[in-house]
């Protein structure tokens, strides 16, 4: 007779990306055999993206790690935790004795934004260790455009999902935004309009009402352009800015020298549609600029594109409207970091990143990292992030690693990172661990929190980020900053001064929001210290910058300060980082679902440019700059503007994008990679 097999079935946070969708989690017999969407979620509404779909063969894959690992005589070897953390706590502690503790680093990838408790708990460590140097895509990824917004408004206002006119500026919701690419569909079935500003005609401009066609790197320009227009035009909301803002006086004569033409030049768009463009976002109450998460952020102009684009916001009115952006409602959650010593590298180089009126952030600039090996930083511990392929600068990065005396990668994968590393400790998968899921305000105005919690047991050896951190504790000397018996407990003292409380969340497992949205303005709606919103900007004068906005060409561009030095040997304009569907960075490159859909990396070109360069679409072709080469397959077609080539991140080996990236090529204000406008070479392989 069949045994009856009893199903349950948990609500929790989808980890696989940060827009933490939430999913039904079927379990029979302690595995678990079906993940769905869930249909009450406000922000996947029952849908999974493939990456989503992925979560079961992701969890039990073969590749998976299940035990500590040290390398022996350049071999991997299996030991036992004990053995593990009594070497690596050793290591941890002579380390501090002969270089201090800031001699340790540690790093947390982007899977920070999914797993909280992680980021959290590194930075706890991270303190009680000593040490200053915390690195995660917070110096490359949103951070800078939460800097800039907070400079100019005090806060974090943030695009809303649904909006009347989505003006898609490098942003490709239908690879990267899974949860707005629905959104826009719905919309679009009331009335909503899109614009896309893009070089590559994206599928969402087949039913754009503007398609415009930009250099890549150069949409500062443009933004600039677009002041002019609605400054000179009178387009601009006058009683809001009346109203909300300082500094409009000094904006006007400002962006006089941004003509539409001048623009024209530098981003080869027509003068005449910057102005239709102006023109259109201006007239429109509730539209929203939707810059990309990071387009815009990682370019020489970074800082001061995001600047401009919120200013463009303000202008039009469009802050605290529905639709446009909206002061994002906090999520308050009890920090359990703890205070260090000491600046974070970087901190000096890059004060606007360190410090705003006098709040400082704690995050060390990755850039940095290869000058800084060993004189700085002797020793990395890397949990959940994978930086030799999508921090800048992979044979920099890889050279630094090879001399660091310590390095230990915290995974649930054998990641190119892991692949260098001394040690590397098995990670529990979140269907295996208590955790917070959070809509996190990066790039839509979802306030909505849930709980994630472990709906099976451990994988073999694998353990959490709480019980590792809490077993190096003991032998580093502080075990008593590491209480907690649970994981659970973590998340109960996270949520102690939110108003969602622990026993709430598990009483209601599909999750709440946390605070209901605002549109209306008050006193104290922009904590600037002018207490308005800054379109002048006084901490960037402070800080040496210019306090209105301005724009930087690209260093390695056609018309940049190294094309006399690098143009005759790399005549292309290379942008990197475009997002593939199937993938999340470097993660899930392994599945087998995933890659009979993506099998391999697309440097994609246009037409024209291909024929000039004897490239045929699906070649495999050889794209080069000044500081490595990649290997992938070509992808033609018309829809990609001449002259450039786009090319995806996250691809392992000969794949990986950052063997072409520098670096050294920053952002001057916050110290970003130069990603999004480079110089390239193309050629059959
Ligand atoms: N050239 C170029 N490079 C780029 C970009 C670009 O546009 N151009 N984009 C950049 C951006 S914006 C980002 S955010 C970064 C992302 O870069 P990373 O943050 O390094 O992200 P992933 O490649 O997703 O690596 C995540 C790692 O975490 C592991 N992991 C997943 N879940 C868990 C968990 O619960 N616990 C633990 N311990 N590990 C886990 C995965 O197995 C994987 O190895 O890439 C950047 N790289
Ligand atoms: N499937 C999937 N989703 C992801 C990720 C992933 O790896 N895979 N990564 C996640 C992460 S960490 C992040 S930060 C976000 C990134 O999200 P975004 O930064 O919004 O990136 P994309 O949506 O790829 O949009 C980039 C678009 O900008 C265009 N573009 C390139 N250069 C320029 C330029 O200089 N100017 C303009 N105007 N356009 C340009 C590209 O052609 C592309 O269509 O995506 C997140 N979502
Ligand atoms: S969009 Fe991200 S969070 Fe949502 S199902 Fe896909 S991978 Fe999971
Ligand atoms: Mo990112």
């Amino acid at each position: 007779m069949q045994k009856e097999k009893a199903a349950k079935k948990y609500y929790t946070g989808c980890a696989l990306c940060y827009h933490s969708c939430g999913v039904e989690v079927t379990v029979e017999d302690g595995k678990v055999v079906k993940v769905e969407g869930q249909k009450s979620h406000p922000v996947n509404k029952g849908m999974l993206c493939p990456k989503g779909e992925t979560m079961i063969e992701h969890l039990y894959h073969p590749e998976r790690l299940k035990y500590p690992l040290k390398k022996v005589n350049g071999e991997f070897k299996r030991i036992s935790w004990e053995q593990a953390i009594a070497e690596i706590g050793e290591k941890f502690n002579r380390l501090k004795a002969e270089y201090g503790p800031a001699a340790l680093a540690f790093f947390c990838g982007s899977i920070g934004v999914e797993n909280l408790e992680m980021v959290s708990l590194s930075h706890r460590f991270k303190g009680a260790f000593g040490s200053p140097n915390f690195f995660s895509v917070e110096s490359i990824c949103y951070r800078m455009r939460i800097r800039a917004r907070q400079i100019t408004f005090g806060k974090y206002p943030v695009e809303e999902m649904d909006s009347k006119l989505y003006l898609l500026w490098g942003h490709n919701p239908d690879a990267s935004d899974f949860p707005l690419s629905m959104a826009i569909d719905e919309n679009m079935k009331k009335g909503a309009k899109v614009i896309v500003i893009d070089p590559r005609r994206i599928p969402l401009a087949d039913v754009a009402e503007m398609y415009l066609t930009i250099r890549p790197g150069t949409d500062g320009a443009l933004a600039l352009a677009m002041m002019h227009v609605i400054i000179n035009e009178k387009l601009y909301d006058k009683e809001f800015i009346d109203k909300w803002t300082f500094g409009f006086d000094k904006l006007v004569p400002h962006v006089q020298q941004y003509t539409p033409e001048w623009a024209e030049k530098i981003t080869y768009i027509k003068a005449d549609d910057i102005r239709k463009l102006a023109r259109r976002f201006a007239t429109t109450k509730g539209a929203a600029i939707f810059h990309g998460t990071c387009t815009q952020d990682q370019c020489a102009n970074g800082t001061q594109n995001d600047r401009a684009l919120s200013i463009l916001q303000v202008l039009t009115g469009n802050i605290n409207v529905p639709g446009g952006w909206v002061i994002s409602p906090r999520l308050k959650l009890q920090d359990v970091s703890l205070p260090f010593p000491g600046k974070p590298l970087g901190a000096e180089e890059y004060p606007l990143f360190y410090e705003l009126w006098g709040r400082t952030s704690p995050y060390a600039v990755m850039n940095m990292v290869p000058e800084s090996v060993p004189s700085k930083i002797r020793a990395f511990f890397v949990a959940g992030g994978n930086p030799l392929v999508t921090m800048p600068d992979t044979n920099a990065l890889t050279d630094a690693f090879k001399k660091l005396d310590l390095l230990i990668v915290y995974d649930q994968f054998m990641t190119e990172t892991a692949a260098l590393a001394h040690y590397v400790l098995p990670a529990s998968n979140q269907l295996e661990f208590w955790g917070l899921a959070y809509n996190y305000n990066v790039c839509h105005c979802v306030p909505y929190l849930m709980l994630r919690q472990p709906v099976i047991g451990p994988y073999y050896e694998c353990r959490s980020m709480r019980e590792v951190y809490t077993d190096l504790a003991k032998v580093c000397g502080f075990a008593d900053k590491f209480p907690w018996k649970e994981d659970f407990e973590v998340v109960q003292k996270e949520l102690e001064p939110c108003s969602l409380s622990f026993d709430f969340l598990r009483e209601h497992p599909e999750g709440a929001i946390y605070q209901e949205k605002e549109y209306t303005l008050g006193e104290r709606s922009f904590a600037t210290p002018s207490g308005k919103i800054e379109i002048y900007s006084q901490a960037f004068k402070d800080a040496g910058w210019e306090p209105l906005p301005v724009y930087r060409e690209p260093d390695k561009s056609p018309q940049g300060s190294l094309w006399a030095e690098l143009g005759a040997k790399y005549p292309l304009i290379l942008s990197t980082g475009t997002r593939d569907f199937y993938y999340n960075g470097s993660m899930l490159h392994n599945m087998e679902h995933l890659k009979q859909r993506s099998p391999y990396p697309k440097a994609e070109l246009g037409a024209e440019t291909a024929i000039k360069y004897g490239v045929k679409d699906g070649d495999d072709v050889i794209v080069e700059t000044d500081r490595g080469y990649v290997r992938m397959k070509a992808g033609v077609s018309d829809r990609i503007m001449e002259g450039v080539v786009l090319v995806p991140h996250g691809w392992p080996g000969e794949g990986n994008c950052n063997r072409l990236t520098d670096c050294n090529c920053r952002e001057p204000i916050i110290g970003y990679p130069q990603w999004k406008g480079l110089l390239c070479s193309i050629r059959k392989a």
